[in-house]
């Protein structure tokens, strides 16, 4: 889903992360990188221009670039515009007091709409609905029993009429007297596609919605399609009282052009996504959780869940407030290591974290050997030594040397570390820690484990 566009804006904010220094120019050239990729994703033009002139406007300002971490603001602002303009979330459909919910499915032919009926009713029944499927498309005479043997799948009733002397509105409110009677609270009446926007069947769904009254009128499209999508939903929107649309097939969508459009173009939300031929594969849209798969964000939330689940939260708050006072210690310095190990590989902690993954690609293994390292380097250690780094002196370290099996140099090199990062906590303040995180984000040398996790 969407990776051609999350690979390209993970290479933008790649190359600002890379800049040392943000200025209004090179963000401004950052910008037109992420137009031009938008552009590529067959994001539709007014919607494009709009998000640009939005995104300016908050990346220009001062707080991006005295911020602590600029090009991470910068990601943050992208992100926010994204999730605006594909919100708010609205994954609803309201029950009905007293009589069934009715549900109709509009949409061009082959979008997924009698594969999504089936999904829809799916997704219900787990929250405890009682669903009707009614099959109201008699174009196609095989249309019929693919619904049929979709509903006897789910074992739910189909409400089905022989074609030939019945026209889909009777149908359809046959169908959901039908489900009345059998007690069903939410009925989906499944339409006839339309190759194009062609009046005589346009004309038949209007004349269905018109005398069903239907408490939702969902517009059934294919994400694959782009921009073709884009503009038939915005016809459809014209003519019928759409509440919402369902965006099928992103599992194959590399662009996410229509993803991103069809919100400020229709201005009717995405409520579902179809993401998969199996039954299960409709998931509720939340524009949040699709922003951040867009920019490569990997899953923030399932991190910060796994951190809150891993990380012990009294040791965090112990290191937290030494740091305050610049009263860390190896000993410390050893939990943290410890603490990030918890975690579970690094890479694949890394890959979750926006702009990161990429960007250290295969520095995970390097970085934790070097965790290893001075795992044992600071194991070798006395209660003492760990406490007070400053008595160890040229025999204690090269006892240190011998006990941990590395060199003197690696033995020198992480007290020379913790000497400097004790340095830079005395004058303690966020300069100094964008400094040390600034210093991080160049990879290499973990400078200070834990303090970025946090
Ligand atoms: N990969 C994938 N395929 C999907 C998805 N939704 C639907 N499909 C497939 O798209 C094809 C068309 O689906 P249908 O449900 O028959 O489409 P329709 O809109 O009812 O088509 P007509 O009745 O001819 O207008 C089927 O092969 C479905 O399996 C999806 O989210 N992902
Ligand atoms: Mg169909």
């Amino acid at each position: 889903m969407f990776e051609s566009l999350t690979d390209k804006l993970t290479g933008v904010f790649r190359r600002l992360a890379g800049r040392g220094k943000l200025t209004e120019s090179n963000i401004q050239e950052g910008l037109r990188e992420v137009r031009v990729a938008l552009l590529e994703a067959d994001v539709n033009l007014i919607v494009v221009k709009d998000f640009i002139r939005k995104v300016t406007e908050k990346a220009i300002g001062d707080e991006v670039i005295k911020a602590v971490m600029p090009s991470q603001q910068i990601v943050k602002v992208v992100y926010d515009e994204i999730v605006a303009l594909m919100g708010p979330a609205d994954p609803t459909i309201p029950k009905n007091p007293g009589r069934p919910t009715v549900v109709m499915m509009a949409g061009l032919q082959g979008s997924g709409k009698t594969t999504t009926c089936a999904k829809l009713a799916r997704l219900f029944m787990k929250k405890g609905a009682k669903p009707m499927l009614v099959a109201a498309d008699l174009q196609r005479p095989a249309a019929i029993e693919q619904l049929k043997t979709l509903g006897a799948s789910l074992g739910i009733p189909v409400h089905a009429e022989a074609p030939g002397t019945v026209r889909p509105p009777g149908v359809c409110r046959r169908g959901i007297e039908e489900a009345t009677r059998l007690g069903c609270d939410l009925v989906i009446l499944d339409t006839a596609g339309r190759l194009h926007i062609d009046e005589a069947l346009m004309a038949e769904v209007k004349e269905i919605a018109d005398t069903t009254r239907p408490d939702q009128v969902v517009l059934v499209v294919d994400a694959m399609t782009g921009q073709d999508a884009v503009n038939s939903a915005k016809e459809f929107n014209d003519r019928l009282p759409l509440t919402g649309v369902i965006l099928t097939k992103l599992d194959g969508d590399a662009r996410g052009g229509a993803a991103l459009s069809l919100r400020a173009i229709t201005g009717k939300p995405i409520k579902f996504i179809g993401v998969g031929e199996k039954i299960d594969d409709l998931q509720e849209f939340y524009p949040d959780r699709m922003a951040q798969r867009i920019l490569g964000m990997g899953d923030v939330v399932s991190l910060v869940e796994k951190a809150q689940e891993t990380v012990d939260r009294d040791t965090a708050q112990r290191f937290a407030t030494k740091m305050f006072k610049n009263e860390i210690d190896l000993q410390d310095f050893l939990e943290q290591i410890g603490q990030m190990e918890k975690m579970g590989p690094l890479q694949s902690i890394m890959g979750m974290i926006p702009g990161l993954g990429s960007a250290m690609q295969g520095k995970g293994a390097e970085m934790e050997g070097e965790f290893k390292r001075m795992k044992a380097i600071i194991q070798s250690m006395t209660v003492d030594e760990r406490k007070h780094p400053e008595i160890i002196d040229g025999g204690r370290r090269k006892r240190i040397a011998r006990g941990s099996g590395r060199t003197l140099p690696e033995v020198n090199n992480l007290l020379k570390q913790f000497k400097d990062l004790r340095k830079m906590m005395r004058g303690f303040n966020p300069g100094a820690m964008a400094k040390m995180m600034r210093q991080m984000g160049k990879g290499g040398r973990p400078g200070m484990p834990g303090v970025a996790g946090s």
